[in-house]
């Protein structure tokens, strides 16, 4: 491929619900390109975009993808992202690396969740944006009805550039409100407005000079005063006003038969962008302080790895260029890493497909073969210039699994494979759970789970079974108690002599453990007091009710007694933790459990059913809002009454409601149910004996 510079870049997202038809769309452009010659197909496997076996299994995309297209002298990188909530960590890095989105809206879906949720995350960026109207060819297409559920459910200033030529199976090509020409059909003919549509078209082309005029104060005065605006004129008031993202143009294709493909490359690259037009990047140097640089060669290097992927020919680690050029067999400094990387062959990427190059301009995107230990979120910079470029921040995972190998081989591979696999996704955790001895794999819907389980075996060997997890309880004590206790062993040998008086109390919210002395006078001297201590840190490992980890407790050690000859370390260390457990025991212990706080989005009639469905779970509801035809609830919810959540909450919204949770603190588990909580830990440890 051609080399191509910075201003010669687009670098655009791709973000929709599942199934608008981002990737066919970009398999039509790869086709139409001259790159393929048959063009791939989602449905049999052959889209060059999902090329992962999870994918071609589903036939629908997981992961991010990347084309480079290349037309009329620009290289746009188009970043092909999946529609699943499920992979909405893909959508962020993808988003946080290119300067503009393309969001696609199905003709007959029009607005689902997922449209919803990347509005929400491009709006945010205020990246400039095209709203596409796609597969605009199938049957039932109901424009009216498309563009009602635009305008109701998403938060924008529309301008119509174009007007369709027909819908569904009569979808014939658009009209060009700009040069006022209509492209029609798979050659992208371009011929005069048919008849009957010509008064709508100037009626249209009306509103869309007036928002062109609007993106420039110049253009405007001419505008108010009566003036025509050239079609040039036009052009450069509208550029301003979609990077302004003041306006969001609404555009029609049909990719799948090839129709108005065309005219959204033009847009691309005549409304879009480039990377050193969307003003300079931040980083911050060693010492923390942040600066801000041109996107420009000349700049110092910085380029920012958003994404990692094991290949069956090593690990790839994708990168996006800020500042510098990055070139082929070098040495670069990795920033998260803190050492030297070297760049053997840099690529670009074309799906699986690696085009190696020798360099790459600032604002390109392309890809380094095993890049070393190098990690998603890293910078790669120059040793004599360290800069740091902000980490991708995802969302919290909201739906955990507790796995277990299913032989016990397996569970040397476990972690290796957990860290390969949250290595590649960002949004993938793992943890063991000290408190329930179980691990646990967390993401952002059943689904990421299920395909992360699933590739632990395909990619890893690891076979791996799941359960709902356990809830990693803890116990606290609520009122002050002092205890006593002696250590006494004296048969054989040299025997343990050690005493100790301790009292309990509460501490405040958060603090685990704290530990103090009022020993005067030597009754217990230094060391022992120190062995005391580490006596207590065992014993809040497992506490005193059901053996859950104790936090939120100070110890204070006030006497004691030594022998001058049997007193050792570990006798005072064992006097310490029964003392301790004692008095604990006597303090009131009582249960606590996670508390999230949980963020519901539902259509706003589904809201008596979402607020019935809460209390049940013993939530407390912080606050109601609507925005648009949304309902938004928070509450904080106790973990327990969370675990099966994602599945329930789209049964009772029919797959429209999203939630996000968020680890708030623990609270006290209700009287009522601490017992049956206890008997259940102590028939789960009966049987972990048997
Ligand atoms: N009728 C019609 N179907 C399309 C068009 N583009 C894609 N499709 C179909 O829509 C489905 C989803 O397409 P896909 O490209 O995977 O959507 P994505 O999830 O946004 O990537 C597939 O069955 C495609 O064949 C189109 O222009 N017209
Ligand atoms: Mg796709």
């Amino acid at each position: 491929m051609k080399e191509y510079k910075t201003g010669q870049i687009r670098n655009i997202a791709l973000v929709s619900h599942n199934g608008a038809g981002k990737t066919t769309f970009v398999e039509r452009l790869l086709f139409d390109t001259g790159v393929t010659t048959r063009m791939g197909q989602v449905d049999n496997g052959t889209a060059a975009m999902d090329f992962e076996e999870e994918e071609m299994d589903r036939q629908s995309s997981i992961a991010m993808a990347i084309a480079p297209i290349e037309w009329q002298n620009n290289k746009i990188n188009l970043l092909d992202t999946p529609g699943y909530v499920d992979f909405i960590g893909e959508v962020n890095s993808a988003i946080r690396v290119t300067e503009s989105a393309i969001i696609f809206v199905e003709a007959v879906a029009g607005v689902e969740v997922g449209t919803e949720l990347v509005w929400q995350y491009a709006g945010d960026r205020n990246m400039p944006r095209i709203l596409l109207v796609n597969k605009m060819d199938r049957e039932n297409v109901t424009l009216d009805r498309v563009m009602r559920s635009i305008r109701e459910n998403l938060s924008g200033n529309f301008i119509q550039i174009q007007l369709p030529i027909g819908e569904g199976t009569a979808f014939e090509g658009v009209i060009d409100l700009i040069s006022m020409k209509a492209r029609m059909g798979t050659d992208d003919e371009i011929v005069e407005i048919p008849s009957d549509l010509v008064d709508a078209a100037e009626e249209a082309r009306f509103a869309l000079v007036e928002a062109a005029a609007e993106g420039d104060d110049e253009l405007l005065l001419k505008y108010l005063e009566g003036e025509e605006l050239a079609d040039e004129e036009l052009r450069s008031g509208l550029r301003s006003a979609i990077q302004s993202g003041q306006v969001v143009p609404i555009m029609y294709a049909a990719p799948q038969p090839g129709i108005a493909v065309k005219p959204i490359l033009e847009t691309i690259v005549e409304m879009f962008p480039a990377p050193n037009e969307v003003g300079p990047f931040t980083a911050a140097n060693a010492a923390g302080e942040e600066t801000e640089y041109e996107v420009d060669d000349l700049s110092p290097l910085a380029a920012f790895i958003f994404k990692t992927r094991e290949d069956p020919y090593g690990k790839l680690s994708y990168l996006r260029v800020y500042g510098g050029m990055l070139e082929s067999d070098s040495r670069v400094w990795d920033t998260g890493l803190d050492s030297e990387v070297r760049v053997a062959t840099l690529n670009l990427l074309r799906g699986k497909e690696q085009l190696p190059i020798t360099k790459l301009h600032s604002g390109d995107i392309g890809a380094v073969v095993k890049l070393g230990d190098a990690a998603t979120n890293d910078t790669l910079c120059d040793q004599g210039n360290k800069l740091s470029l902000k980490p991708v921040t995802q969302p919290s995972p909201i739906v955990s699994v507790a796995v277990h190998p299913v032989a016990q081989s397996d569970v040397a591979k476990l972690t290796t494979a957990l860290n390969r696999l949250a290595a590649e996704d960002p949004t993938l955790r793992w943890n063991s759970e000290p408190a329930t001895r179980e691990t646990i794999l967390s993401g952002m819907g059943s689904a990421h789970v299920d395909i992360a389980v699933k590739k632990a075996q395909s990619k890893f060997g690891v076979n791996l079974t799941t359960s709902i997890p356990k809830v990693p309880y803890r116990e606290t004590i609520t009122k002050t108690n002092s205890s006593e206790y002696t250590h006494k062993k004296q048969t054989g040998g040299a025997g343990q002599y050690a005493r100790v008086f301790m009292r309990v109390e509460s501490l405040p919210d958060d603090e685990e453990f704290q530990f103090d002395s009022e020993i005067f006078g030597g009754a217990i001297s230094g060391p022992f007091v120190v062995a005391v201590e580490k006596g207590c840190k065992q014993a809040i490992q497992s506490g005193v009710m059901a053996g859950y980890p104790m936090t939120g407790i100070k110890a204070v050690v006030y006497d004691g007694k030594e022998h001058p000859v049997d007193s050792k370390e570990i006798a005072f260390q064992i006097a310490g933790r029964e003392c301790f457990k004692k008095a604990a025991l006597g303090a009131d212990p009582v249960l606590l459990e996670p508390i999230f706080e949980v963020t519901v989005s539902v259509p706003a009639d589904n809201m008596g059913d979402i607020m019935g469905d809460l209390n049940s779970r013993r939530a407390r509801v912080l606050g109601m809002d609507q925005e648009g035809t949304k309902a938004i609830v928070k509450a904080e919810v106790p973990l327990a009454e969370m675990q099966t959540y994602s599945a329930d909450l789209r049964s009772m919204t029919q797959g429209r409601g999203v939630f996000g949770m968020e680890f708030l603190r623990y609270g006290r588990v209700p009287a009522h149910l601490q017992e049956s909580i206890v008997i259940q830990r102590q028939k789960e440890k009966e049987l972990e004996k048997a």
